[in-house]
């Protein structure tokens, strides 16, 4: 006999279309007690410039290099890199049991604002704006480089999320081969095209509209669902409406309403435990290799680590690494605790 699955009640595991893994929801765990580690909250105010901080307008970087005095956003070469530019190329070690391949690259920190007491969710539209326009030119400049293959732009955000400093600030770190994470993604995009002749996240974003429970925040041309396969207790995924490969493709008013719903989406966030909310998010656009990427849709995912409180997170820890991600509340009402959340962010009431 079959049962139809209760979401809110049964114990069932939901396929992720984009890495064809499962994930494990277990909605009637959510009452159980918490006695294990709570998190210290972010400081409450911080100053607007930080004579110690690495990042503020025209402090000395890690590395000796001094920070111009700059107005808006500021881009420098990572003083620690992960990567060099200057590999030699295509060196492999082919033995069975130990593979390697050189990786070639490029690190560089990006500076939202000069203000270190801002965070996205706090600045003007007109200066996030700036760090839209700014992306696009990363991935504009960097794809032009015939070494690097996949560029990732990424923002840790929190100290819980292993951000170093509270200075509004993201990351790009570009590289010769396509990262594991952007892998599977292609993959299941180019088979999902193959045989349907859509993309992929554009039929789902059209079954996410129309199912309308998994919805956070949408605009004219940009919607944010907890994604029916979510892992984190309140992970999103930002999808533009029309289909876009990557971000330089965005239009001057795409660019703006991208702004408009980052805001949204961010405030949302915060005004949820009252908290700075942290999280590591990051866009997945087309590769930067020659060939057809018609399969591909840019996106961003939000993967914040908060579940019951600004000081208690989800640990990824025993079944979740030894088996499948698990998860107790569901995505659908992940997405109702924060579409009903207030659009004024908490420290501006
Ligand atoms: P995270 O906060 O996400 O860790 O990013 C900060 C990056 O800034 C980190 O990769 C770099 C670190 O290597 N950094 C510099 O390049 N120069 C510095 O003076 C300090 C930190
Ligand atoms: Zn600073």
């Amino acid at each position: 006999m079959t049962v139809p699955i209760d979401p809110t009640e049964h114990p069932h595991r939901r396929r992720n279309l984009l890495t064809g893994e499962w994930v494990l929801v277990s909605p009637h765990r959510m009452k159980r007690p918490w006695q294990g580690q709570t998190e210290s909250p972010p400081p409450l105010s911080l100053p607007r410039y930080d004579p110690s901080c690495y990042l503020c307008p025209g402090n000395e970087r890690a590395g000796g290099l001094v920070n111009p005095a700059y107005t808006h956003t500021f881009v420098f070469d990572n003083d620690f890199a992960a990567l060099r530019a200057d590999t030699q190329e295509g060196t492999s070690q082919n033995n069975p049991f130990f593979q390697s391949q050189l990786e070639t690259g490029v690190c560089r920190v990006i500076c939202f604002s000069p203000r270190h007491d801002l965070t996205l969710a706090r600045m003007d539209l007109p200066d996030i704006r700036r760090v839209v326009d700014l992306w696009a030119e990363q991935i504009e400049e960097l794809s032009q480089n015939e070494k690097l293959g996949y560029i990732q732009l990424f923002e840790n955000r929190g100290a819980m999320m292993g951000s170093s400093n509270p200075h509004p600030h993201g990351q790009v770190w570009a590289t010769r081969h396509l990262p594991n994470e952007p892998a599977k993604e292609d993959r299941a995009q180019r088979t999902y095209f193959e045989s349907e002749g859509t993309p992929l996240l554009v039929d789902y974003l059209s079954a996410e509209l129309a199912a309308e429970e998994r919805v956070v925040v949408e605009n004219s041309d940009w919607v944010v669902v907890v994604p029916y396969w979510a892992i984190w207790p309140f992970e999103t995924l930002l999808l533009p409406r029309r289909p876009r490969q990557h971000l330089p493709e965005l239009s001057p008013s795409e660019r703006d309403s991208l702004a408009g719903i980052l805001k949204r989406l961010l405030i949302l966030y915060d005004n949820l435990f009252e908290t700075s909310f942290p999280y590591s998010m990051g866009w997945h656009g087309k590769p930067a290799t020659a060939g057809d990427h018609a399969h591909w849709q840019l996106h961003a995912h939000f993967y914040p680590p908060l579940l019951r409180s600004a000081t208690v997170r989800k640990f990824m820890v025993g079944y979740e690494m030894l088996a499948t991600p698990q998860r107790d509340l569901t995505a659908e009402q992940a997405a109702q605790r924060l579409r009903t959340q207030s659009e004024i962010h908490y420290l501006d009431r």
